[in-house]
Formats: C-alpha cells, structure tokens, sequence
C-alpha cells in the first residue's frame, strides 16, 4: 500500500535514507499516462524527459502492462540454467525486427555497452588475430555509455569519471563528428572496434554532420574494425527511424539497445549481431541472472510492437520537425540554438543575469513541462513518442510561456 505523502515528505525520506547520487528537480511524481505524469498533489505535467527515452511508448502503455501482469503471475525468472518457452519466442522475434543473427540479452543499458566490449574484444582475438589482451576499442570525447567502472574508463566527463580510478585499459579516445581523428587512429593494427553513439545524448544532443556515420562505418570496414552503434538512447523510435543508425543506411556490426526496448517497464538491454561475431562467447563465458527472463521477453515484444503498430518513428519525425520550428524560430535572448533530430531534442540556454538553464527548468515545471538540464546549459527534450500534436502544441505554448517569464 503506497502510503500519502506530501511531496516534502517524499523528498525528506529520499534526502534522509536514499545515496545522494542525484540532484532531482522537486518534483514528486505519482502517476504517469501517456505523455503525462502527475505529482503527489495532483499537478499535471507533459514529460518531456521520458525517463531519458526509456518510455517512447508513452508511460503505462496498457499492451505492454498486460503483457507484463500475464506473464508476472505465469512465470517470472528461471535464470538460463534451464530453457524456456518465452525466450526464443523474443529472440526470433527481435532479431527478425532488427535484421541480425542473434540477440545476447541483458538488463541494463550500461551491461549491453559491456557486454558488446566484451565481443569486440573476444572477436578481436578470434577472428582478427590481435595479439591476446592488446585489443584497443575506439570512443569519442563526450561520450556517454553507462556508469560502470569500465565504461566510465572510457569518459571524458569528470563527473563520470573522477574519482573511480584505477581504470580499465584499451580505449583511444577521439573528438566525435571528425572523420580524419576516426582515420588516423584506425592506423593502429590492434583497433577491434569503434563505438558510438549517433547522436550523443548526455553531451547535449550533438547531431553529427549528415555522413559521418556512414563515412566511420566505412572506414572501419576498410580495416577490419566492427562499428558499434550504442543506440540505447537514439533507438527504438526516439530520432524518427527505428534506429538513427537508418538515417544515414548504416548497419551496425553490433546495436546496442536499452531503455525503451521495455517501454520503461522493466530493464531490458540487448545486444544483437552476426553469429561471425555473436558465437565468439561459448557457454559459460558470459550472462546474468535476469538476463533474458520470461517477464523481459514478454515486455520487449509487446514494447517492439507497440512501436510498429503506432507507427511512433513517423509520429516522431512528425513531430519533432514541428517542436524544432517553433522553437527555432521562437526569438529569446537565452535560447543559444535548437538542435536534434526526431524527439530527441535539445535548447542550448544562454544564462541572463545569473538566470541558468535549471531557472527554465524549474519556471517550466511551474508551467506543466518537465525537462532536465544537461552539462549545465543545455535542456533536453524528449517527450514520449505518442505525444500528439494538440499536445505538443500545448506544451511549447507552456515553454515559450516559461521563457518569457525572463526576458
Ligand atoms: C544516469 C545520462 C542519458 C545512455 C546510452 C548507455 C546508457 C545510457 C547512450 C546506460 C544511459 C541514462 C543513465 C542515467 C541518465 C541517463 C543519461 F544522463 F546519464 F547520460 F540518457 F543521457 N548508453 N543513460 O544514455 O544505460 O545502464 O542507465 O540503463 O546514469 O544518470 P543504463
């Protein structure tokens, strides 16, 4: 039974016995229905954070709950010690939706990042002969792939990344969008792997220039080098393609997904690639205890499903081309530029007079909106996938509102 609380009450409880490891905006959130979520004292909001596109499929969607209470009281977990009649049902399914040999599934976005290192590394030594324990693994400054000790080795971000040393070896870090950076460290004989996401999500946003994707790819096939693509966040809909990798007609060796893969119901991450890479892992090599339990193979095909049956690439094409125009062309001394693609969107702020992206965040709650500042001056946005237009339309009347409250 979830007891009343005030919002002071809950934030007092969360400050008092929860690790400090988040500054939240003060906002209680309760209840959340499509593109909406409400706060312990009834104040509705238009989310537009979508739990960093985790739930694309707008929050509580009824398939992808009915998939999950049927399953919840059927059979929950059996571990992979044994078979059983849910998996493969989802690894056909997801592969088949994706365009891949195999699935290796996993729950969080950060062990799909991992476990893809690990077949870049495994492949490396099977297949293109690197010396054992030489294999390097190419990442772009301002990357963003997780919290663990091996994926933050690979951040520039000093929040990320101070303070956890000693760090794990076998990454060369590059600037993104910069094709000769990409060139000149594919010289390297020991190189297995570029990962990358498309769009760089936590850096703010960044879109990189319309080929690079496709340039990178090519230049690692040219040296025997497997392009990863971490689509946790850009997939599943959210850049106005099923993959952003689509944008530009490239097929990752290895895709990484997460987050909206379960519509946020549940943590569901998978890897997907070639046997040639994906049976490099033998038995006993690699796993989880949840990984690729009954509940999560139910969950990630009702959430695939409701991705293609409400057709949310198109929507967020559609949408997000309207969200970039209004407010592109909405002139305010603070908004620096609009950039994105889809509904993964972002606001570059200029403070005035000590005024910072977090005053439009806040000024903006108090409006109904709720959005998240990036590296201080950056807000994105990114709202569930099944917003319409009547309340897009609604909601930047609500962010224009917000901002003019500091001209
Ligand atoms: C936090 C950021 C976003 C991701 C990409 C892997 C993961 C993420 C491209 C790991 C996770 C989350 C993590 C969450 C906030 C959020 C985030 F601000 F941290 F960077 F979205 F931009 N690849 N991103 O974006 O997936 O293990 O979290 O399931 O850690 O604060 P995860």
């Amino acid at each position: 039974m979830t007891q009343h609380l005030t919002s002071h009450e809950a934030i007092e409880l969360e400050e008092k016995y929860g690790a400090h490891n988040y500054h939240p905006l003060p906002v209680v959130l309760a209840k959340g229905k499509g593109a909406k979520v409400w706060d312990v004292e009834g104040k509705e909001y238009f989310d537009f954070l979508s739990a960093y596109s985790a739930v694309n499929q707008g929050h509580c969607h009824p398939k992808i709950a009915a998939a999950l209470i049927d399953q919840a009281q059927i059979l929950t977990l059996t571990s992979r010690a044994f078979f059983s009649n849910t998996l493969g049902i989802y690894e056909k399914y997801i592969t088949e939706y994706f365009g891949y040999d195999k699935v290796l599934p996993m729950n969080s976005g950060a062990e799909g990042d991992e476990t893809a290192l690990k077949l870049c590394r495994k492949w490396a030594y099977m297949k293109k002969g690197v010396p054992e324990n030489e294999a390097k693994i190419i990442v772009c400054e301002g990357n963003f792939h997780g919290r663990t000790i091996t994926i933050i080795s690979m951040s520039t971000d000093p929040d990320s990344r101070d303070g956890f040393g000693p760090y794990t070896p076998g990454f060369i870090t590059i600037p993104y969008n910069d094709i000769p950076a990409l060139e000149s460290a594919l010289a390297d004989p020991t190189v297995a792997g570029f990962l990358v996401e498309p769009i760089q999500g936590e850096a703010g946003v960044f879109v990189p220039d319309d080929g690079y994707l496709k340039k990178a790819f090519d230049l690692c096939k040219a040296k025997n080098v497997l392009f990863i693509a971490d689509e946790v966040q850009t997939g599943i809909a959210r850049t106005g393609k099923l993959l952003a990798c689509e944008h530009e007609g490239v097929r990752p060796d290895m895709l990484i997904l997460g987050k909206a893969l379960s519509g946020g119901f549940y943590p569901v991450s998978a890897v997907l690639a070639d046997d040639e890479i994906m049976l490099c892992i033998k038995p006993g090599e690699h796993g989880s205890t949840f990984g690729g339990n009954p509940m999560a193979a139910r969950v990630a095909v009702a959430a695939l499903e409701v991705v293609k049956d409400e057709n949310l690439a198109e929507n967020a094409e559609k949408m997000g081309k309207i969200f970039r125009s209004e407010m592109g062309s909405f002139k305010h001394d603070m908004i620096e530029l609009v950039r994105g693609k889809g509904l993964l969107n972002a606001i570059v702020i200029r403070p005035k007079n000590g005024k910072t992206a977090w005053d439009v965040c806040l000024k903006m709650a108090e409006n109904g909106v709720l959005a998240k500042p990036t590296h201080g001056h950056i807000i994105r946005f990114a709202p569930p996938l099944v917003i319409t237009e009547t309340e897009l339309m609604d909601a930047i009347g609500r962010i224009k509102k917000s901002m003019l409250a500091f001209e």
